[in-house]
């Protein structure tokens, strides 16, 4: 059977590129390749050509993306037409993020289009939280709710064999005699152990990654905390499990030695969630050499200064780090569970110990006011973060700060999916400001994020966090995108 996973294209439509492999389908592919079932990853959102535009112009695009991604003749849609008639999969898997429901739909369209006995299976956190969405109208054959990897590969090897008691396949949603049946959940897997690394070469356009594609790495997967806007929980049932820490070391090694990946991104939840973990993993990392660099995820209160001492000396030069609000009654009301001293501190820490840190901010949130954005504004100038990425709050199903819209009357049931973007300013969730008011205090969010990212002070101390000295080709790949990124408006 071809097997054909696909990350449908997004962004894309607006020029905006998405460099990594999607990691959820690298660890689906390398499974399914364990079992007897190659299977290829293509990331349909992947273009080396386009731009890293910046946060006003990707806000300013937004509108265009709707027509461009319903016209069937867009380059994009004509390069995954080529795709499919040259690699002819028997099922194709989609990975659906709630951004991502629009390509998605226009995808399984296509795919019934080209040949109409083709398996479309999809799964990932959208079809997880909302499968009936993928089995109402235009529907697919399957869809898998949660961790993919059992489900995926049970569904396989039943197809295979021609058998049809998808009954008996636990997290398997699909249609039969126009009913639609939810086969109860799984357990998520008790031992990460078993999975094999994830796929990096059954990849379709290989040659147009570089090495900083593939240096995502996870080593854990699941969050304890519970931040109203977070959709974690709905795929990790808010408990962590870790890969080993031997395994950890391994796949660095194997980076490193097969695609001279000198630059780690641990993409975990939240990294050092379990300080003495992060204690091993760096002692390891010391102890075998790697002479890497790396970042992580995390979160303000799990910055200590004895771990991040023992970080940056294991090659630690950048945190990314959730900030959201620089107010403390939204702080609260987003269940983030941090304070303004503890943000205070964990910045005081990180400085310290010169590491490189990305602040992540949000504003829009219900009952946010416009005195209350302004504060995130200031606390952000405040802070001084390497870099600061903002958000606009988009309410995505399964989370508290959804039911908390749904309650308000912020939204509906019938809630637009292509609000589901980060950078819409239709999609505001605030009913303390008009329409009109919120749109004028977005733009002046954007520019005056934008600006300050654009600034000498951010671009020197994130080029001094990339440690060109032992990542050569860092340095021409950063410089390309920065002469893209300079190149587009303010
Ligand atoms: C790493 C990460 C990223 C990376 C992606 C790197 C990469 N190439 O993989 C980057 C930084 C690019 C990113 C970007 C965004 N992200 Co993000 N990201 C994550 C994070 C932290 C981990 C994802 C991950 O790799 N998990 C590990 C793998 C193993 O899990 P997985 O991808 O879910 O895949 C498993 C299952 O879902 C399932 N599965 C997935 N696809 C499929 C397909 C089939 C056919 C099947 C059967 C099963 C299946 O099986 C997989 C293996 O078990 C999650 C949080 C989380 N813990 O899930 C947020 C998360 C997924 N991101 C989120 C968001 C909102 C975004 C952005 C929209 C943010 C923005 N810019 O505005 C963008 C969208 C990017 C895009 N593609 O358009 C939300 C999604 C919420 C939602 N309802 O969709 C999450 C949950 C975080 C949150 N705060 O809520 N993200
Ligand atoms: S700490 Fe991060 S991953 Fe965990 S719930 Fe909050 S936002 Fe989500």
């Amino acid at each position: 059977m071809k097997i054909l996973l696909i990350d449908p294209p997004g962004d894309r439509f607006l020029g905006y590129t998405s460099e990594c492999l999607p990691l959820g389908l690298s660890c689906l592919a390398s499974y399914l390749k364990e079992k007897g079932h190659p299977a290829f990853v293509y990331n349909a959102d992947h273009a080396p050509e386009s731009a890293h535009i910046n946060i006003v112009e990707y806000s300013k695009n937004q509108g265009k993306y709707q027509s461009a991604v319903n016209n069937e003749q867009h380059p994009i849609w004509q390069e995954v037409r080529e795709v499919l008639d040259n690699f002819r999969p028997d099922l194709v898997g989609i990975s659906v993020m709630s951004v991502k429901i629009l390509p998605a739909k226009k995808l399984i369209s296509l795919l019934r289009k080209i040949d109409k006995n083709m398996v479309i299976v999809c799964g990932g956190q959208h079809p997880t939280i909302d499968p009936e969405l993928f089995l109402r109208d235009d529907p697919v054959d399957f869809v898998v709710r949660g961790e993919g990897e059992l489900t995926l590969a049970e569904l396989i090897e039943k197809l295979s064999h021609r058998e049809a008691d998808y009954e008996n396949i636990k997290s398997l949603s699909f249609l039969r005699a126009l009913k639609i049946i939810h086969v109860p959940p799984r357990q998520l897997m008790p031992d990460l152990a078993i999975l094999p690394l994830p796929e990096k070469d059954n990849v379709i356009f290989r040659e147009t990654y570089n090495m900083d594609d593939f240096s995502i790495v996870m080593t854990s997967r699941g969050c304890p905390y519970a931040c109203g806007f977070c959709g974690s929980g709905n795929m990790w049932h808010r408990t962590v499990r870790y890969f080993p820490v031997e395994k950890v070391i391994a796949e660095i090694e194997f980076l490193k030695k097969k695609y001279q990946v000198t630059n780690i991104k641990f993409m975990d939840d939240s990294f050092s969630v379990n300080s003495q973990r992060v204690e091993k993993i760096c002692l390891e990392i010391l102890k075998a050499k790697l002479n890497i660099t790396w970042s992580c995820l995390t979160r303000v209160n799990l910055v200590d200064d004895g771990l991040i001492r023992l970080m940056k000396k294991a090659g630690c030069t950048k945190i990314d780090i959730g900030i959201e609000s620089g107010n403390p009654r939204v702080l609260q009301l987003i269940d983030k569970e941090i304070t303004i001293q503890q943000i205070e501190r964990a910045v005081k820490v990180m400085d310290k110990y010169k590491i490189f840190w990305a602040g992540f901010f949000m504003f829009g949130f219900p009952t946010e006011t416009e005195e209350e954005i302004m504060d995130t504004l200031y606390f952000m100038k405040k802070i001084k973060p390497g870099w600061a990425n903002l958000s606009i709050f988009t309410p995505y199903p399964g989370t508290k700060l959804y039911d908390l819209c749904l309650r308000y009357g912020i939204i509906n049931f019938n809630y637009d999916p292509s609000l589901y973007m980060h950078q819409r300013i239709e999609s505001f969730a605030t009913d303390k400001i008009s329409k009109e008011r919120f749109s004028l205090v977005s733009k002046k969010m954007l520019h005056e994020f934008n600006s300050y990212n654009k600034s000498l002070f951010t671009l020197l101390k994130r080029a001094r966090s990339r440690n060109y000295h032992r990542n050569p080709r860092l340095l021409s790949d950063d410089f390309k995108k920065l002469i893209k990124w300079s190149k587009t408006k303010n």
